[in-house]
């Protein structure tokens, strides 16, 4: 076992210092971290996802669903199946940034096996072409709507998995998959362009009916707001019509549907900012301060995708900060998963590390309350019960505080907390690109940087 996992998690290696609260048991740690200073822990919490998603996700078998491998009940929440609106992507976050790149082959095989089933339904529920995937699938690969209503009928997770086939691509360089995965690109987007329709006020093509996952503007406990043209649709689909395009150019393909989507992309709304100074969650000006829901959705732009960011759009980005800070800090376990991730692309690692002392509370809980956050002391990620992709998000918003290449540019320590600063290194992280960067510190300064290009 040793020798098997070896071969993968050696390659990153990851150092924040250690103190004395090193030599304690996990328990105590865990117990302590948010009052004490235990860097090292944070160490243990990042190798531990990485090792998680080793042994969870080997290639030729199954991805890793919302307990992994480790559900031990019959009845599990979710069915320990694959919640496509955020879960099951966020599993995959660490795997090209830490270095774990074929790992990501299970979730990429589902992913192609979507395209089959969801084409047959795309074709049966909505006379469209190409595949749709809804809300979730499981070993079956259903792409149906299933469990609650509204929930369930948001139609673009199609595009939203299609992200992990080209973020592959752009870690790996590798022509020869990009064009093995083309097609199953190019079907999803297919399915969007037939789905898309135009809505009467600005003359917008929209998705409609969908929802901002989960969410709603008025606030009834339980309630989804079923809408068109929700920010995260209009960033999904500008994300993956842009992808699309420029690799029609660099397979030299297609050129007709890439200059359908470059149309498409020019009549997908805007990204607005509301009233709050906020990034607005849906099409009109809804978004509610006081709303604390868990998926942050409209800030897919910010992270995963890559289309706000502080030189390119300041005041989008402005607005993203304040999205974030509305929705505050306390959340589930793959809520704050995620808000360590965007804090860090907020370039604040001092609140990144907020989130991450939320993240590694103790939980007590061992019911079933999704509402609970925290770890327990096996340092499993509690969404009570156990769910896993808290465990890889905080994996990956840790390697995204310490390395960022989301903007064709290598951001080398961007979002490093004022608790770090003494002296460390991070060797082995992957950028875009298919870099190997490691970088050493002192004083919140770099001594050392090595690049070294694949
Ligand atoms: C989404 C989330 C829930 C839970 C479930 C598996 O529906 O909103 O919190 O994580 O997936």
């Amino acid at each position: 076992h040793v020798k098997a996992y070896r071969r993968y998690f050696d390659r990153v290696s990851l150092d924040l210092g250690t103190s004395e609260a090193a030599s304690r048991t996990t328990d105590v740690r865990v117990k302590e971290f948010a009052q004490g200073n235990d860097p090292q822990l944070v160490e243990l919490y990042f190798q531990f996802g990485r090792y998680l998603l080793i042994c969870s996700s080997q290639p030729g078998g199954q991805p890793a669903n919302l307990q992994g491998i480790w559900n031990e009940s019959l009845t599990p929440p979710w069915d320990s199946k694959y919640t496509t609106n955020i879960n099951a992507e966020m599993n995959y976050w660490p795997a090209e940034v830490t270095g774990l790149s074929e790992l990501h082959e299970p979730f990429i095989t589902m992913v192609k096996e979507l395209a089959q089933t969801g084409a047959h339904t795309a074709r049966t529920m909505y006379g469209a072409k190409g595949w749709v995937l809804h809300h979730n699938t499981d070993i079956w690969r259903i792409t149906g709507p299933v469990d609650f209503a509204a929930s369930g009928m948001w139609p673009t997770g199609g595009a939203w998995v299609c992200r992990h086939l080209w973020e592959h691509y752009l870690h790996t360089g590798d022509k020869e998959f990009l064009a093995e995965i083309y097609p199953v690109m190019k079907g999803a987007a297919e399915f969007l362009v037939d789905f898309l329709i135009e809505e009467p006020e600005h003359g917008w093509y929209v998705v409609s009916p969908s929802t901002s996952p989960e969410n709603a503007f008025l606030r009834d406990p339980g309630d989804v707001t079923v809408c068109a043209g929700t920010t995260m649709d209009n960033q999904m689909l500008t994300e993956l019509f842009e992808n699309l395009v420029t690799a029609s150019d660099i397979l030299d393909v297609d050129a007709d549907f890439a200059d359908t989507l470059s149309v498409m992309i020019s009549k997908l709304p805007p990204m607005q900012i509301g009233r709050h100074a906020q990034l607005q969650e849906w099409m009109h000006d809804w978004d509610n301060p006081d709303d604390h829901h868990r998926h942050v959705s409209h800030l897919y732009g910010l992270f995963p995708g890559n289309q706000i960011s502080p030189w390119r759009t300041p005041e989008l980005f402005a607005a993203a900060r304040n999205s974030l800070n509305y929705r505050g800090d306390p959340a589930t376990g793959w809520s704050m998963g995620w808000k360590v991730n965007l804090w860090a692309r907020a370039l604040d690692g001092d609140h990144a590390h907020l989130i991450l002392k939320n993240a590694l509370r103790h939980s007590t809980d061992y019911g079933l309350n999704q509402y609970a956050g925290g770890v327990y002391y096996n340092l499993y990620d509690a969404h009570a019960p156990f769910q896993i992709d808290g465990n890889f998000g905080c994996c990956a918003g840790i390697a995204e505080m310490l390395l960022q290449s989301h903007t064709d540019t290598l951001q080398l320590l961007p979002a490093m907390p004022s608790t770090w600063e003494a002296e460390g290194h991070v060797h082995g992280l992957k950028a875009v690109g298919n870099f190997t960067v490691d970088q050493d510190w002192k004083n919140g300064k770099l001594t050392k940087v090595k690049v070294q290009s694949h």
